[in-house]
């Protein structure tokens, strides 16, 4: 074979190495183009993210394969992003196809071993869709592979000819050697195109956390992230080589605990099990689960085999330390749980999710798995640790007869609904004005904060389909506060009685009275704290509530920009300075502004207009995107022992503007 210009010549044995099973050609890559959803879920800020993790699922692959120790990406000015890593490098051999293996892999759709052949890929956000839709949905992509003393590049990009045919995913360049190097790796850099992404933009708080989550769950990983579009670069770096140790101190800081925190590991049957636990004075449980990875936020066999060897474990350890007499009931899982924080982590291949949810692990055999592995090294751990396994097991003890009062006060709670007495009737009336008809489906409450807003908003209201209930003055801050406690006060009593869910694991959302619960309260610092205790408050007992996306918060408008005209008096309503500088260019001189301190200094049809209207109003819906994220949220705003970070808040507290359906 002549030298070709800039082209090694390429050894036979190469061409051997990939077969046709290993890279399935599925359909061209224009389709991608076509329906950018099917393939990454959605065209705003989710789905250009799901570019980036696509190819650093990649490097974190070559990671778990146990060749990469280091993720370097990069967020550049020209709004492009490179992933760097030190494994391997990709194969530059030659595909039997005559292409060089990279092209294949960047120009065909499901390429690279994801599916089918190979089983190479183990983690992936999207489950692999592939590197190659990365390339569809950018204006270019260029990989850069060290490999074998040599360095090889391509770029591929999106190209519409003279003739305008679009070529999406075009090879601009061959496969070429453009230097030497002493070390392994690939890196691939792309510019997200803003035909498909419009001007969403990528995350610096989304990144970040998400690699310190990555760090957590792969020690020894380092993941450093670069930000070089503001004025003065930035970096941030996670490495922890205590892992998932690491991962629940992280999420227990600010938290009173219980002990050390305990992990342990095994593995069976090729699947790798990973468990780190610390108990916290807390009333309820966090797990947060991954298979490979991923996270499995519905749980699954893993979760479901951890419960059951834990809870078995708990039960013998305490009849065999004569905790719990013969007579005694066992310990359930519920009395277990209480203030329970930890990690389970698995890594295994050939994953299988549950149908409906893709959050969901559905293979059997990890049931098992977990369930032994959890219940030999969790026994050990008791038989080396009796005092803590005294404390937990008293705890769970003394949650259970908790739980039987509460039942006895719920009883009498019921009761008393049930009761003729007008007085409690009455004073649930005075605060809480019902909706007209009963329809869950369409019903809405608006729990208002101060009764002056309360007032005007009964009156601005719809009263078919809205109830409004006016909570005076701070609500109780129940990350503090006992179960109990939370009982016993009087509105977030009121609040559960006219939801109709009950609350904890008798929570059940099928009898929930009401299908949007909005929280409406002044946009100063008195209101955003009424939210956070209120958003504490259905985090801790009604997060089902919050997952299924029926919790939302009311947005009342900052400004109201006038012009009196010699005809109708012109009125904008503006809900960010963005808005109000574009009211004052539209009314332009003579225009006056006013600023909004708090939802008393609106009249009932402003309220109405701007912030209770179906039609008008904008609503933000809660959303539970990331379990561990909104736990610590939670516990840093709300726990008592470290005074919130100004900083830290504005940085995490994050919500979706929701589309109001
Ligand atoms: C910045 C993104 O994509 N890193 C990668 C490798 C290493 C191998 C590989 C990748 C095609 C069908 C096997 C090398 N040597 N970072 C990355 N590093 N892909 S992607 O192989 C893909 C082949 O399956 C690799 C030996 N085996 C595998």
């Amino acid at each position: 074979m002549k030298e070709v210009e800039g082209r090694k010549r390429l050894k036979e044995t190469d061409a051997l190495r990939y077969t046709e099973e290993d890279i399935q050609v599925l359909e061209g890559l224009i389709a991608v183009r076509k329906r950018p959803g099917m393939y990454i879920g959605s065209t705003g800020s989710r789905g250009l993210h799901h570019l980036l993790w696509e190819i650093v699922d990649n490097a974190k692959d070559e990671a778990l394969a146990g060749f990469n120790d280091k993720i370097i990406v990069t967020l550049h000015k020209d709004g492009s992003v490179s992933v760097e890593d030190h494994g391997r490098g990709i194969p530059t051999g030659m595909h039997k196809t005559g292409r060089p293996a990279p092209e294949v892999i960047f120009t065909t759709l499901h390429a690279g071993g994801k599916f089918g052949g190979g089983g190479y890929k183990k983690s992936g956000g999207l489950h692999g869709v592939g590197s190659s839709v990365v390339v569809a949905l950018s204006k270019w992509l260029e990989v850069e592979i060290h490999r074998e003393g040599s360095v090889h590049k391509q770029k591929f990009a999106y190209v519409v000819d003279e003739a305008g045919n679009e070529h999406v995913g075009k090879p601009v360049t061959d496969l070429v050697i453009t230097g030497k190097t002493r070390r392994t790796g690939t890196t691939v850099r792309f510019l997200p195109d803003e035909a498909v992404f419009g001007n969403a933009r990528f995350d610096y708080e989304l990144i970040r956390d998400r690699f310190r989550e990555t760090a957590f769950l792969l020690k020894k990983l380092r993941m450093v992230l670069i930000d070089e579009r503001g004025p003065e670069k930035k970096q941030e770096e996670f490495y922890f080589e205590d892992g998932l140790k690491s991962y629940v101190e992280y999420l227990n800081e600010g938290k009173h605990t219980l002990h050390p925190v305990v992990y342990f590991e095994g593995e069976k049957d090729n699947v790798y099990v990973e468990l780190a636990f610390q108990y916290n004075d807390g009333y309820t449980e966090t797990l947060v689960s991954y298979v490979n990875s991923i996270p499995t936020t519905d749980g699954g066999t893993h979760v479901t085999g951890f419960r059951n060897g834990t809870t078995r474990v708990f039960n013998e350890f305490a009849r065999k330390k004569g905790y719990l007499k013969e007579k005694d009931a066992n310990l359930t899982g519920n009395d277990l749980r209480e203030g329970f924080l930890g990690v389970l982590s698995l890594q295994m291949a050939d994953v299988q999710f549950e149908s409906q949810t893709k959050d969901k692990l559905g293979n059997e055999e990890a049931r098992t798995i977990v369930e032994q592995i959890v219940s030999e090294k969790l026994g050990f751990f008791l038989e080396e640790n009796p005092e803590v396994g005294k404390l937990l097991v008293d705890k769970a003890i003394r949650s259970a007869e908790i739980r039987e009062e509460l039942r006895k006060q719920r009883e009498a709670l019921r009761g008393d609904k049930k009761s003729k007495n007008t007085k409690k009737r009455k004073s649930i009336s005075e605060k809480f004005a019902p909706p007209q008809y009963k329809d869950p489906k369409r019903n809405e409450l608006f729990l208002v904060e101060g009764d002056s807003a309360g007032g005007s908003a009964k009156q601005a209201r719809s009263s078919e389909f809205q109830a409004i209930f006016g909570l005076r003055g701070k609500p109780l801050n129940t990350e503090k506060a006992k179960l109990s406690d939370v009982l016993s006060n009087e509105e977030f009593r009121t609040v559960l009685e006219v939801l109709e869910t009950d609350i904890g694991e008798d929570f059940s959302i099928e009898n929930c009275a009401f299908n949007k619960i909005i929280i409406m309260s002044d946009a100063d610092v008195d209101g955003s704290h009424i939210q956070t205790l209120l958003l504490t408050f259905f985090f801790r007992y009604m997060q089902p509530l919050i997952a299924a996306g029926h919790l939302y918060i009311a947005q009342p408008p900052l400004y109201q920009v006038k012009k009196e005209g010699r005809g109708k008096a012109e009125s904008i309503y503006c809900w960010s300075d963005y808005e109000l500088e574009q009211a004052l260019k539209k009314l332009g001189r003579g225009a006056e502004v006013q600023r909004y301190k708090g939802l008393g200094e609106m009249n009932p049809d402003q309220l109405w207009e701007t912030t209770m209207n179906p039609e008008t109003r904008k609503l933000i819906r809660v959303q539970l995107e990331d379990l561990a994220h909104c736990e610590k949220l939670v516990t840093v705003l709300m726990g008592d022992k470290v005074p919130p970070r100004r900083e830290w808040i504005e940085s995490h507290v994050t919500f979706e503007v929701g589309e109001d359906e």
